[in-house]
């Protein structure tokens, strides 16, 4: 078999593979043209029978028809592959609009929390917290209320079984605790918030929820540099920054055993800027927090010497604060876990 065939062969094959129409048809040209059978598969066998002379003369005419007709034939399945398809069925429609994946977003209270920290900060305030798993010592003891104190049945506990223990343990029922823990490794000067997680052990209803949050807040210097004429200041300023108006803080004489003295603080209703309201009751006032000077005896708890430092320290409750700014009903939603509820916010 001499050159001249193979290029019959080349001419022939490459025609059939560029007019073929359909797999079957390919399939048949593949046995035809490489098929065991087939002329280009018997010259290349036929090589070994051939001299030296002859096989460099037919050779690379053989290998190169063997070579330009596989092109031919990966080009033409190619081609009828693609001439085979249903466009229209797949045919996708980049302006349609995608399907929204459900998004979840930051619950009320934190963004609140957030909220709160931003104008504190802009204050100078640090932030600091501790731990929601508390020892009786820093939510009682060292906030002036040993274990004999009426003070105590005022915060109902959710006490831990701590038998075996060296200190009993509770879930904190206020974040008062945190001013101790701070002091211990900070010196005066210092002015800090303490935003958290509390618990209480009482039945609840529209305003009384067992977990709830507290913001805590707590400022030191030396003596005689921070007053309550400080506090009323800061409440004021605060209040006004968060509910985007201007807000009165007045203070009433209370009881609580880590100030002296103490105070419960209210701020001029928000809703009728004082004048009385069904919100406050007629009263033009609605009652916050408490508030006081630090008790040196807390002072003591911590390390500091007595009367060398003075301070105030104020605290007041979350979701009721939550409720006012954004009208909320019953301080039990945020802590419910409906969803109706959360994703209005
Ligand atoms: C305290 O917890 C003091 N630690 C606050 C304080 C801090 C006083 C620093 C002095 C100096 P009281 O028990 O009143 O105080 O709680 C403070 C606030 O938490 C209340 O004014 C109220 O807004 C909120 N609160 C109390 N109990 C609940 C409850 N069950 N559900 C929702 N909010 C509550």
């Amino acid at each position: 078999m001499g050159t001249e065939r193979m290029t019959e062969i080349e001419e022939e094959g490459k025609r059939a593979f560029a007019e073929a129409g359909s797999d079957e048809v390919l399939r048949e040209l593949e046995v035809r043209f490489f098929g065991r059978k087939s002329e280009l598969t018997a010259a290349l066998k036929g090589l070994k029978d051939l001299s030296a002379e002859e096989k460099r003369e037919i050779g690379p005419s053989i290998q190169g028809t063997r070579t330009v007709l596989m092109e031919a034939f990966v080009v033409a399945k190619e081609r009828v592959e693609r001439e085979g398809r249903d466009w229209e069925s797949e045919r996708i429609d980049v302006t349609a609009p995608g399907i929204a994946e459900p998004l979840g977003h930051l619950h009320p209270i934190t963004t609140m929390i957030a909220e709160i920290e931003d104008i504190f900060t802009r204050l100078g305030f640090d932030v600091a917290d501790g731990p929601e798993l508390e020892n009786e010592f820093y939510n009682f003891d060292a906030l002036n209320m040993p274990s004999d104190h009426p003070a105590r049945d005022m915060q109902d506990t959710f006490w831990i079984e701590s038998e075996g223990l060296d200190t009993r343990y509770l879930l904190r029922t206020h974040t008062s605790p945190v001013q101790v823990r701070y002091m211990e490794t900070h010196v005066p000067p210092f002015r800090i918030i303490v935003p958290g997680r509390v618990f209480r052990n009482e039945s609840t209803d529209a305003t009384h929820e067992h977990t709830f949050h507290q913001f805590e807040s707590l400022v030191v210097g030396e003596t005689g540099d921070v007053t309550v004429g400080h506090f009323k200041h800061l409440a004021e300023t605060f209040f006004a920054e968060f509910f985007g108006h201007k807000i009165d803080v007045r203070l009433r004489p209370s009881y609580f055993p880590f100030v002296e003295p103490g105070f419960e603080f209210d701020i001029s209703c928000v809703f009728c800027d004082g004048k009385g309201c069904a919100s406050c009751k007629g009263i033009g006032w609605i009652e916050i927090g408490g508030a006081g000077m630090v008790q040196q005896k807390v002072f003591e708890a911590a390390g500091y010497p007595r009367g060398k430092y003075q301070g105030f320290a104020w605290g007041f409750g979350l979701e009721r604060l939550a409720m006012m700014k954004r009208r909320i009903p019953d301080a039990r939603l945020f802590m419910s876990g409906d969803l109706r509820f959360i994703r209005q916010f």
